[in-house]
């Protein structure tokens, strides 16, 4: 596909334009300055280093492996809200309750995922597995949105490897988008949409980036941004919690692999908002559900060119120059 078209997310039910001849315009904008990484393995100064003392006055303990805490600026408050809102067809607003966590990869300040060996990311999957259970778990909790937001350009405003997990109240809108259009195929094939979507890419093998015994990484037929990929477990599991112990392991092992082909990309730490999209934790089984690791990274065409989502894109559809095709065939050679 050489010329404009347009292409269907059937996950979220939107458009993304795509215009391979216009991959070759030339950039005189904005290029982005990557801090160099350089960092010590333990910062006196970073608050999520072990034993030091995080805005709250807490300190952080001299944690081995993995460390989660409450966010202490977090978005979403546990407690009921008492405020009257407004509730007619114009003005309409709605208490939202909730708890958000921030989890510590690793004690190693200079570490992020792909330095990290698949045991040590193992833990990770094992603490996001403790997390989804315990914060879903709440009665007031129905949706808990596990991701990770790396590199200054992407806000983050700590380099040490870590994440972040807001539990809420509502489900929000991009899983809410998911949820819809994967029960309504759900019902209409009695199989997920990822499955015989995964199905399809394994036959084309076009847009397949890496794959072991469980999970398979790809570039989405319908990627929006130049690299996006995602992280489909071949069996269709809803939830993380019901990965098998050697399917923990795989998928750990899977975010090693990609992240560390991201990173030849363009031979630096390469940022990116990541995160995990399954079911909600409203206590019903949620059969249409198909859980995805999501890799949503704003470089372009070098470690300091990044895609803007501006003009067209803010006011009309996401667009892209690079057809998924060639940015799966460029990773895979990476
Ligand atoms: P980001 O780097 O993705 O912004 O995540 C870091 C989070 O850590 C951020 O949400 C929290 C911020 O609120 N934080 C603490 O909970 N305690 C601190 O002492 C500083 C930052």
């Amino acid at each position: 596909m050489d010329t404009p078209h347009r292409r269907w997310n059937p996950l979220t039910a939107s458009w993304v334009l795509v215009s391979p001849h216009r991959a070759k315009r030339p950039w005189q904008g904005q290029t982005e300055t990557l801090a160099p990484d350089n960092r010590p393995p333990h910062d006196p100064a970073c608050y999520l280093c072990a034993g030091n003392v995080r805005a709250n006055g807490e300190k952080t303990p001299d944690y081995q492996d993995v460390f989660v805490f409450t966010n202490d600026f977090a978005a979403l408050l546990p407690e009921e809200s008492i405020e009257a809102m407004p509730n007619t067809d114009l003005f309409k607003a709605q208490a939202e309750r909730g708890i958000c966590r921030v989890i510590c990869f690793s004690p190693r300040h200079d570490l992020t995922i792909p330095q990290m060996d698949t045991a040590a990311i193992r833990k990770v999957v094992d603490a996001w597995c403790h997390e989804y259970e315990t914060l879903g778990a709440h009665d007031f909790i129905q949706y808990v949105q596990i991701f990770e937001n790396k590199g200054a350009v992407m806000g983050c405003s700590n380099p040490h490897p870590h994440g972040q997990i807001w539990a809420q109240e509502h489900i929000p809108d991009e899983p809410a988008k998911k949820q819809a259009a994967q029960s309504a195929y759900y019902e209409q094939h009695g199989t997920t949409l990822l499955s015989d979507y995964l199905a399809e890419e394994m036959r084309q093998q076009v847009r397949i980036i890496a794959e072991n015994e469980h999970f398979v990484a790809l570039v989405p037929f319908w990627a929006v941004w130049p690299f996006e990929t995602m992280i489909v477990p071949r069996r269709a599991v809803a939830r993380i919690t019901d990965l098998t112990d050697v399917e923990r392991t795989h998928f750990a092992d899977m975010y090693r692999v990609l992240t560390q082909i991201y990173d030849r990309l363009f031979a630096t730490s390469f940022p990116y908002s990541a995160g995990i999209h399954q079911a909600p934790t409203d206590g019903t089984a949620h059969p249409e559900w198909h859980l995805h690791m999501a890799f949503y990274p704003p470089l372009l065409r070098s470690a300091t060119v990044k895609k803007f989502m501006v003009g067209y894109e803010m006011l009309a559809n996401p667009q892209r120059d690079i057809t998924p095709e060639k940015a799966a065939e460029i990773l895979r050679h990476a």
